[in-house]
């Protein structure tokens, strides 16, 4: 008797344990990681606002789970971003981990992801080796090689043919550095100097003097988005365009995010990208509207559609998988095929990372405001940092 009672107890604590546990398990939960105070404050705010209106257009259950939106802010500092990223695998029990708003953040998180086996989804870090660091990363933002590629095979066909590259001196900069100019000397184009600036606060001032010592016909520019504008200014100042030099670079010097109040110097300049808020298709004009909408009228720059598209990946796995995790999420992410504000959009299953349109652009009026004005289409680029 006394038996069958303790046998009758503990299988009820064990239902009820069950019980706790299935419950616990209602949820589908996503931790996302971003810089939201310090410079780079503007990338998070942009994802996070991404998210929420996903979520708000595409409802809060997905595979039969209540999804879960944890927003941590990591100040940008790597060894807080992996502090975070722990605490919301071992504490929270997130199904996946997402955001990482700059390459040392994904970095210092892409060991943690492989130990404890969680999907991440990097929605702005743009180094093409991170990919690599994990084989739980999967990418929403873009290369560097992607962008920086595709302007050194479209600035010596329209009369630049001596060029100075300056570059934010971390993982992202010195991608477009080698991949702008290996493609330029391989196009026949001249490279007079490769130029690198401290990632945080750069002084612009003296690396510009010398540009116009060195008199080439453009200057190609990286840095982080919500840098550009400091750049436009010391460009202009410095008497740059008035000497001639042309500015280019990748579309992270002309961020949508702050392209209008950068004023004239900005105008004419070209850039090669992913995204541009006036790429002119039906989806993404749907996704402006409704971003301002939501947002006082922040427009959308190409770290929000990250964000969006890195939810979409997201929510499609987690309805294949009824709200998975581990492998099987991360499977379910490999090969999604889909139309993105930004164009047609690919992950390849092989590498992870994003396929998808690079488009060569030239910041010009419209409607008063200045805009990125897509004139020319690479369809479908892979990362060319992969081949190798
Ligand atoms: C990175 C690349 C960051 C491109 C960016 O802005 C960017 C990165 C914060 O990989 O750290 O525009």
């Amino acid at each position: 008797m006394q038996k069958r009672f303790f046998l009758n107890t503990v299988a009820l604590g064990l239902l009820l344990a069950h019980t706790g546990a299935a419950m616990a398990q209602e949820k589908f939960k996503i931790g996302l990681i971003l810089p939201m105070t310090g410079p780079f404050a503007s990338t998070g705010k942009q994802i996070e606002a991404a998210a929420r209106l996903y979520m708000a257009q595409n409802g809060d259950t997905v595979g039969g789970k209540k999804v879960e939106l944890i927003v941590k802010d990591d100040t940008s500092a790597p060894d807080v971003t992996k502090r975070i990223a722990q605490e919301l695998v071992v504490n929270d029990k997130v199904n996946v981990l997402a955001g990482f708003g700059l390459t040392p953040l994904a970095l210092a998180t892409a060991p943690l992801a492989t130990q404890s086996k969680t999907p991440m989804v990097v929605m702005a870090a743009a180094t093409s080796s991170i990919t690599q660091a994990s084989p739980y990363v999967v990418r929403t933002s873009f290369t560097l090689p992607q962008a920086a590629v595709a302007m050194a095979d479209w600035a010596p066909n329209n009369g630049i043919k001596k060029v100075v590259t300056l570059v934010s001196d971390y993982g992202p900069g010195i991608d477009a550095e080698k991949y702008f100019k290996d493609r330029m000397l391989f196009n026949g184009a001249q490279v007079l100097d490769t130029l690198r600036v401290p990632m945080r606060n750069p002084d612009f001032a003296p690396f510009l003097q010398k540009v116009r010592d060195l008199k080439p016909d453009a200057l190609f520019v990286f840095v982080p988005s919500g840098a550009g504008a400091a750049l436009m200014k010391q460009f202009s100042e410095r008497g740059m365009d008035k000497a001639g030099i042309k500015l280019i670079g990748t579309g992270d010097i002309t961020d949508d995010d702050i392209l209008n109040s950068m004023g004239d110097v900005a105008n004419g300049v070209v850039t090669s990208h992913h995204y541009s808020a006036s790429h002119n298709s039906p989806l993404n004009k749907k996704f402006v509207a409704a971003f301002e909408k939501a947002n006082a009228g922040l427009r959308p720059n190409f770290m929000a559609v990250g964000g969006y598209d890195g939810m979409r990946v997201i929510y499609e796995a987690a309805k294949t998988t009824k709200g998975g995790n581990g492998e099987a999420l991360l499977n379910a992410m490999k090969g999604q095929l889909f139309e993105s504000p930004r164009g047609p959009m690919f992950i390849d299953a092989q590498t992870r990372d994003v396929v998808h349109n690079i488009y060569i652009r030239k910041v010009e009026k419209v409607g008063g405001q200045l805009f990125n004005q897509e004139f020319s289409t690479i369809p479908d680029v892979k990362d060319p940092g992969k081949t190798k």
